[in-house]
């Protein structure tokens, strides 16, 4: 590490806020959201000077949603800083005096309290490095209350240059070699592209991949958009069958968890073989035993893969029955889905909704949706066309993600692609984690139009007439099903109480009309308040979900 000295040997002093802001722009952050009050306001305002985006949101969950997502899109993932009390008062039950550092570390790849202001530069540095570096993640740095505005001395600080991109890993030669030898053996293969293989930057060398060896593959909700999702080799719609039937299955930074159903039967063949491809080796062998596991950074390994089927080429007959399965499937389940998008009722139902938002998608913009219904059937409609073009509430379900992911995608897209817009699609219940974020959106004026699918409810709801009858009967709260919100809320509203369109909506026509003029109008944000069927649901499944429930 290099050390460069500020000043020019006076007595010149500089706040711990200003060199933290400095310590952060010497490793290149670009963004920061956050809340400000004492005792963290001189660091955004030091930030700022430095020409460090700040965004101030309206709750700091959103704001480290947001952040996160910056970190997805950009490779540079988040580093949480808090204030803390100050370092004399502790234990002495100071103004918000809490264990951070210990809280955090639990949920953090590193959490640590700088020792001194000094000491801020190479922490720093260090949190920027560890985020990065192996498998991505959260690092935690805590700011006594008292080094913010404390003065020392411009000639004790040392800044520490940007660190270095992260080192590229590969996987051993023989493992590649086996991993070719097992997928050429394969009668019924698939492969997987998860949210790891996005983050790689992997989409070129696992499309040649997937064509080259005419090969089906099957994105999480996030690898959506690795490949495109209309590409022909994409078995989506056939995602059931093609997981339970599978007898070699690659997992390009895939996990597999409960969204993958852990790898086990009844959802898959007890015999199916896995090739793993990961960066990190925690996760490889995971409920299962894989037949190859190959350790590496996930653009590196593939074309380590490439390079195998290179030297000998190999490619899975398009003709086999295996493809013919599938294309029966995916046909009979689109046709499923077109008859119910078809439904001329209403309220519409959900497949309504989004075949006539697709109709509209910019082919470029971001995606970004959470809910449960709204999320899951969304998903299998909206397409994807571009990689990390979709943020969804992913493997934690965490609702509330949505509004802070859609204004750091319109950030970003607002820097680095003017004109790309963001659509946001929400549940009427996960917008209301996280609904007052769109004043941020309106006093930053982003690019995004908000789509909530309204149906009273958390999976369902209840219509105003039975809310009204049930509120003849004295306190409807008592009774009314727990999923339930508040019937034909104007959740439009929220978005002209800020300056912005807001649109409600109950037929196809609205819905189309005012998603075109929302598309229309790059001058402002909108909302679109969708009136669905309140107990629309999902079509059929062959599984269900994987906790049972009664309701
Ligand atoms: C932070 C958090 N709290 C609670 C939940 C439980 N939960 C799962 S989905 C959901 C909301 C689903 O309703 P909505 O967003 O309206 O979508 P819908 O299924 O009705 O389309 C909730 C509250 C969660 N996943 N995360
Ligand atoms: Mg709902």
């Amino acid at each position: 590490m290099s050390g460069s000295n500020l000043g020019d040997g006076s007595e010149e002093q500089v706040s711990g806020a200003a060199v933290l802001a400095r310590a952060l722009k010497a490793q290149d952050v670009q963004y920061m959201f956050g809340i400000v009050g004492i005792p963290v306001t001189e660091i955004a305002v030091a930030a700022q000077q430095l020409g460090i985006r700040y965004v101030g949101m309206r709750n700091e969950q959103a704001a480290c949603y947001a952040a996160s997502a910056v970190g997805y899109l950009t490779g540079r993932p988040l580093i949480v800083i808090g204030g803390s009390s100050e370092r004399c008062q502790e234990t002495m039950g100071a103004f918000q005096e809490f264990p951070q550092v210990e809280a955090c570390r639990l949920y953090s790849k590193f959490s640590v309290r700088p020792s001194s202001i000094e000491a801020i530069p190479s922490i720093i540095e260090k949190a920027v490095r560890s985020s990065i570096y192996g498998r991505p993640g959260a690092c935690y740095i805590d700011i006594p209350a008292d080094f913010v505005n404390l003065q020392v001395n411009v000639n004790s600080i040392k800044y520490v240059e940007c660190c270095m991109p992260p080192p590229i890993s590969m996987a051993e030669t023989s493992a590649v070699q086996k991993a070719a030898s097992v997928l050429r053996n394969a009668k019924q293969p698939l492969l997987i592209i998860g949210k790891g293989a996005a983050y790689a930057h992997a989409e070129e060398g696992i499309r040649k991949l997937v064509e080259q060896c005419k090969l089906p593959f099957l994105p999480t909700p996030m690898g959506k958009g690795v490949i495109p999702d209309n590409h022909p080799n994409c078995v989506a719609a056939a995602r059931s069958r093609a997981l339970q039937f599978a007898d070699v299955i690659v997992l390009f930074g895939a996990r597999l968890n409960w969204i993958l159903h852990f790898g086990l039967p009844p959802r898959y063949q007890p015999d199916v073989k896995f090739i793993q491809i990961d960066i990190c080796a925690e996760e490889l062998g995971n409920n299962v035993r894989p037949a190859v596991t190959l350790l590496g950074d996930i653009n590196a390994v593939t074309k380590q893969l490439l390079e195998q089927f290179d030297k000998i080429p190999w490619q899975y007959p398009p003709e086999s029955k295996w493809w013919n399965t599938l294309r029966e499937k995916m046909k009979s389940n689109e046709a499923a889905s077109k008859e119910l998008a078809s439904k001329k009722s209403l309220p519409m139902n959900y497949y309504t909704v989004f075949y006539h938002v697709q109709e509209q998608l910019p082919r470029d913009c971001m995606v970004v949706s959470e809910g449960a219904n709204t999320m899951d059937i969304g998903r299998t409609v909206l397409q994807n066309y571009l990689p990390r073009h979709r943020l969804d509430a992913g493997t934690f379900g965490t609702m509330g993600v949505g509004l802070g992911f859609a204004i750091a995608a319109a950030i970003v897209a607002k820097d680095r692609n003017p004109g790309q817009r963001v659509i946001c699609v929400e549940g009427d219940s996960a917008f209301g984690f996280s609904g007052m974020e769109v004043e941020t959106i309106c006093r930053y004026n982003l690019p995004i139009v908000l789509l909530v699918v309204n149906n009273n409810g958390i999976y369902q709801g209840i219509d105003t007439d039975s809310w009204k009858e049930m509120l003849k009967f004295g306190d409807a709260t008592a009774m009314a099903p727990p999923m339930c919100l508040l019937p034909n809320a104007h959740y439009e509203q929220v978005m002209t109480a800020f300056g912005g369109n807001g649109y409600f909506v109950q037929t196809p026509g609205e819905l189309q009309e005012s998603l075109r003029k929302s598309l229309a109008d790059t001058t402002k944000p909108s909302l679109i308040n969708i009136m669905i069927e309140p107990q629309s649901m999902r079509k059929a499944q062959d599984f269900h979900w994987l906790t049972r429930s009664n309701m």
